[in-house]
């Protein structure tokens, strides 16, 4: 057995229950044969094992008290992963599956991602079993006040600094910041990203996802000669991610058909009226169905993943992980799919993945195609140190830069270690690399 083989099996004999987290290591681990051979001094750091192992995993008691008086409690967790590069980064997910698997996974691939960022950030994730769905501001407030009433301790501009993911956006943010102010006693912006302008948020923060997305996916285009304008594309979520990659295709000329929750997609043959639905989900926090009443040339279909059965030029899986699975891929494919662009984290399955790419289907890897979220988090981080603020086209400028790097970076990386044109093994490659010489310099730590 190779050092690789031996790894990969003793993090899955270590890790047995998490398939989630298996999955995202065997992904990235699979790419790193000829990394490991040209680099001896990894395999007798045992750089493999140490890296999949988070270095610390707080888990914790979150009691709240909803509208009717009942006291409930939910399960918190907050798995600083990797703190190599920089303090602890990555957001919080609210939502009832949350558990020790999920977010290993989202950890582990924060970490890689960040570093592909070139800012200089660790990788953290964290968040409840908690539904937002259906609560009420009050009850929400009430439950990340507590949730910040453990987690206060173990923060910090310099330690550690959450931000959103699913279930968490700006409402949330502002909750948990509110209530560390008060346990605090200070006003440290840097502790958390993702805030409200008014109190020293980024311009930008909200769209750098769903656009870093699109200028990606613009810089893959283009290396390969393909025009993105008149090109059709569904997105599947309808949230953060979903809304503002919606906004930056429509930008590029790209006709958006149809867009999801988790009931089901609604499909619009003249194109997705972006604005309506921003106005639906960020305003009203209403269920996708809703966007019929104002659209009457539109159609609902329930389901989770009908939406890759429409035919499109580009998928954009911006919901959750293993969104695309082998069937989905199968149908996009047979429905002439040039591209799979990953907004959410790991949407695709391993399998999906492996069909995609053997059909000559061009893919952007989430940890590098996503990346412009932490990337201007990192660019809050910045401003809240200097207490100043930037203009949102300063920040988009960056968020430009720092995307057509990571798509060169990536390129760069798979053609050194003989993978051409795959950029999978290139986000995989490059950000291993980042992240183990740092390990490496500090020592066994
Ligand atoms: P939001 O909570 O804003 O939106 C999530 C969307 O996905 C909603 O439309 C939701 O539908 C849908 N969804 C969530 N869970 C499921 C599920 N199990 N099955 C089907 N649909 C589901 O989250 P974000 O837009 O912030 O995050 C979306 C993805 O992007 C996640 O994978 C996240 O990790 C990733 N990401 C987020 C970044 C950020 O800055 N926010 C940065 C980089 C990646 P419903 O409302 O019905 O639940
Ligand atoms: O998956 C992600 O990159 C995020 N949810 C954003 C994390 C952050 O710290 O901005």
């Amino acid at each position: 057995m190779t050092y690789l083989e031996k790894a990969i099996e003793n993090i899955k004999a270590r890790n047995a229950n998490e398939p989630e987290f298996i999955q995202a290591v065997e992904e990235v681990f699979t790419s790193l044969a000829p990394v490991i051979k040209q680099h001896p001094e990894f395999e007798k750091a045992n750089i493999l094992e140490r890296i999949a192992e988070p270095e610390r995993t707080i888990i914790f008691r979150v009691p709240w008290v909803n509208d009717k008086g009942e006291l409930i409690v939910n399960r918190g967790f907050r798995i600083q992963f990797n703190g190599a590069r920089g303090p602890y980064k990555g957001g919080f997910r609210f939502h009832p599956t949350v558990n020790l698997s999920i977010l290993k996974f989202l950890g582990f691939e924060q970490t890689f991602k960040n570093s592909l960022t070139g800012r200089p950030i660790g990788g953290a994730k964290g968040g409840a079993d908690f539904d937002p769905k259906g609560k009420s501001d009050a009850e929400i407030m009430r439950f990340c006040q507590s949730f910040m009433s453990e987690l206060y301790r173990h923060i910090g501009p310099d330690i550690d600094v959450p931000a959103g993911d699913i279930g968490v956006g700006s409402r949330e943010i502002g909750f948990l910041f509110g209530q560390y102010r008060r346990l605090t006693g200070a006003h440290e912006s840097g502790v958390l990203t993702g805030k409200h302008i008014i109190y020293g948020g980024s311009h930008g923060r909200k769209e750098a996802t769903g656009f870093g997305l699109l200028y990606f996916t613009k810089a893959m285009f283009e290396e390969n000669n393909i025009e993105l304008t008149g090109k059709t594309a569904v997105i599947s979520g309808s949230g953060n991610v979903a809304l503002y990659t919606a906004v930056k295709a429509t930008e590029f000329g790209i006709k958006v058909l149809a867009m999801s929750d988790s009931s089901g997609y609604v499909y619009d043959p003249d194109g997705i009226d972006v604005p309506a639905m921003i106005e639906l989900k960020e305003v009203r926090h209403g269920r996708i169905k809703e966007y019929l009443k104002d659209h009457p040339k539109a159609e609902f279909v329930e389901g989770l993943r009908n939406i890759w059965n429409l035919k499109c030029d580009i998928a954009f899986p911006c919901a959750t992980q293993n969104d695309i699975d082998l069937k989905s891929a199968e149908k996009l494919v047979t429905n002439g799919v040039l591209a799979v662009c990953e907004g959410a984290n790991m949407p695709t399955t391993y399998d999906a993945m492996k069909f995609l790419m053997d059909e000559g289907i061009l893919l952007t890897p989430a940890k590098a195609s996503n990346a412009g979220g932490v990337a201007i988090s990192a660019v809050e981080m910045t401003q809240n140190s200097m207490r100043q603020s930037m203009t949102f086209e300063e920040v988009d400028a960056i968020l430009k830069v720092i995307m057509n790097n990571i798509y060169k970076d990536c390129l760069a990386a798979s053609r050194k270690y003989g993978f051409g044109h795959d950029l999978v093994a290139g986000a995989n490659i490059a950000s291993f690399i980042r992240v183990a010489e740092a390990m490496m310099l500090q020592g066994d730590y």
